[in-house]
């Protein structure tokens, strides 16, 4: 049995009333805590099969960002590990990682925006898309370091995540232009750099973001406008490596439109794209900047993992 606390976090990651790559993450690491602190199992064995039951459940939410798997893996890596650990070593493990996790995720976070800051210029004007919680640190570091900037950001249909950007930014007292995703070719020439998160990063540096990104890249890219991601490592796809591609979500229709109303059409809703790397001038992750051609190595130097073992 799944304590209903753990079942909500679950449903809340899948109706995106929890969304953004990071946050996601974390709050799995918070449901496998939960589930290994609340456990009423006797026996390890009873305890792991809990604690398996718990991230497929996670997993089943949504598909792209490999952020969450990558939490979940890191969680449970080291109970799965501790073979013939009794029960409380196994809990403590699992509550131990989840907290480091949330830590290092926070402060991953902090030091993407100092890191990304730097390259920022004073009179700079930035594109962001969507919402994404390291594009904004960049942004909001830059500012609070005293640089004039002013900031347009797109609407990101069809769940508007754009307006939770301009929300946020407005309060920390950034200039902040809000415009409709098609008027990004219209307005490109006013903006000297575009930042966007990342929901999962491939071993050859192509991004995976928010629906529209690659339109941005695209366009920036003829303008001769710099494009940077900002993403912490836990964002880079370990089975890309082994030619895994990554699962482009497809949501709802009714968040596009009531698809009553047009009985007719066909209505399609993928929620991410793929931005190739030649359109990707360098990635901020808290190791510090690097060209998309370095993710390659950013996954073969973190995610280790035994021969003949799948990455997730
Ligand atoms: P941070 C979001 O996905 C957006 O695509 C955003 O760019 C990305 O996660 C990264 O966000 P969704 O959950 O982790 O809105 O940087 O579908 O906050």
């Amino acid at each position: 049995m799944i304590r209903a606390e753990i079942k909500q976090i679950a449903r809340d990651i899948r109706t995106m009333r929890i969304r953004g790559a990071g946050r996601v993450a974390r709050a799995a690491a918070v449901a496998l805590k939960l589930a290994a602190k609340t456990s009423k199992a006797k026996m390890p064995a009873e305890f792991m099969r809990e604690i398996d039951r718990v991230s497929s459940l996670l997993l089943a939410t949504r598909p792209t960002a490999i952020s969450l798997p990558n939490a979940v893996r890191f969680v449970t890596f080291g109970a799965k590990q501790a073979k013939g650990a009794d029960l409380q070593t196994l809990q403590g493990t699992i509550i131990s990682r989840a907290d480091e996790f949330i830590k290092n995720s926070k402060e991953a976070v902090e030091r993407i925006g100092k890191i990304g800051a730097r390259r920022i210029s004073n009179d700079d004007v930035i594109l962001t898309h969507c919402n994404s919680d390291c594009a904004l640190a960049v942004i909001k570091t830059a500012f609070k370091q005293g640089k004039r900037i002013k900031v347009f950001v797109t609407e990101s249909r069809p769940m508007r995540q754009g307006l939770i950007s301009v929300r946020e930014l407005t309060k920390a007292g950034i200039p902040t232009t809000l415009i409709v995703d098609s008027a990004v070719r219209h307005f490109i020439r006013d903006i000297d750099k575009v930042i966007v998160g990342a929901d999962s990063i491939a071993a050859n540096g192509a991004v995976i973001n928010k629906i529209g990104t690659s339109q941005i890249a695209l366009v920036a890219h003829e303008a001769r406008v710099l494009f940077f991601v900002a993403a912490e490592s836990y964002k880079f796809h370990p089975g890309t490596l082994v030619g895994r591609l990554v699962e482009i979500e497809e949501r709802d229709l009714d968040e596009v439109i009531n698809p009553k109303r047009f009985p007719r059409a066909k209505i399609r809703n993928p929620v991410f794209d793929i931005t190739p790397p030649e359109y990707v001038d360098l990635i901020i992750t808290e190791r510090g900047i690097i060209p998309p051609s370095a993710a390659y190595a950013i996954i073969q130097n973190l995610f280790a993992w035994e021969p003949g073992e799948e990455p997730v």
